[in-house]
């Protein structure tokens, strides 16, 4: 039996950075498909793991507990793995100052304008065009700030570029062109290339799976 439980569905880009996270570190893990369709996550019994009733949640069955926010479960698995989590207190504030700011116009932004290309919301079109420069603009300040750099914090990769790419990575779904932005390509390319990768599309099973 594996220690952790990813509760989660595959469209969902928080659910993706955990993934993310749990195969750069090579943790094994079980995968729970959560039906947002059907309302699963705000039964009762998922409610109980996660009281705001949202993916992604980390169960952890050596401590008994379950995390949720994306950004924060980060956080744990790089206590618990002894990865990403910089290598030293500087680093790791550094770190969650990145997720902290990944978390304003850079999620807004982008996944609010995926979802709307996805049809799983409807705006006004006043509002998905502020949407889409929030996000762009957030781009273009990630652009700006990785220039000269290979990554966000330091000299190696942390929770802070764990946690940003897997909001980056879904701008193309977005419908941004990332092509124009050659320092955030080149510092994804760094992040494809880590072992244990992979992208928004195979990282998270479409069911349950157990390890
Ligand atoms: N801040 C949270 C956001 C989680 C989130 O928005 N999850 C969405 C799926 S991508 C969800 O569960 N939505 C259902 C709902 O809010 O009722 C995180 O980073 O984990």
């Amino acid at each position: 039996m594996t220690r952790f439980t990813l509760h989660g569905i595959f469209a969902s880009g928080p659910t993706y950075k955990v993934g993310l996270m749990l195969n750069l570190t090579g943790t094994p893990y079980d995968y729970e498909h959560v039906d947002l369709r059907s309302g699963a996550h705000k039964a009762d019994a998922f409610l109980a793991k996660n009281r705001y009733g949202q993916v992604p949640v980390l169960e952890d069955r050596e401590k008994d507990e379950c995390l949720c926010q994306s950004s924060v479960i980060l956080d744990f698995l790089a206590d618990e793995t002894g990865k990403f989590g910089g290598k030293d207190r500087s680093t790791r504030l550094r770190a969650r100052e990145w997720q902290f700011w990944g978390a304003g116009a850079l999620t807004t932004g982008i996944y609010r304008s995926r979802a709307v290309k996805l049809g799983f919301f409807k705006f006004p079109e006043q509002v998905v065009e502020a949407n889409f420069q929030m996000g762009l603009n957030a781009v273009k300040e990630l652009n700006t700030l990785l220039d000269g750099r290979d990554w966000l914090v330091g000299a190696g990769p942390t929770i802070a570029d764990v946690d940003i790419y897997g909001i980056a990575a879904y701008a193309p779904q977005a419908g941004m062109d990332l092509s124009v932005y050659p320092a955030v390509r080149k510092w994804m390319k760094r992040m494809e290339a880590l072992p244990g990768f992979k992208d928004v599309d195979t990282c998270l099973p479409q069911k349950s799976v157990k390890a």
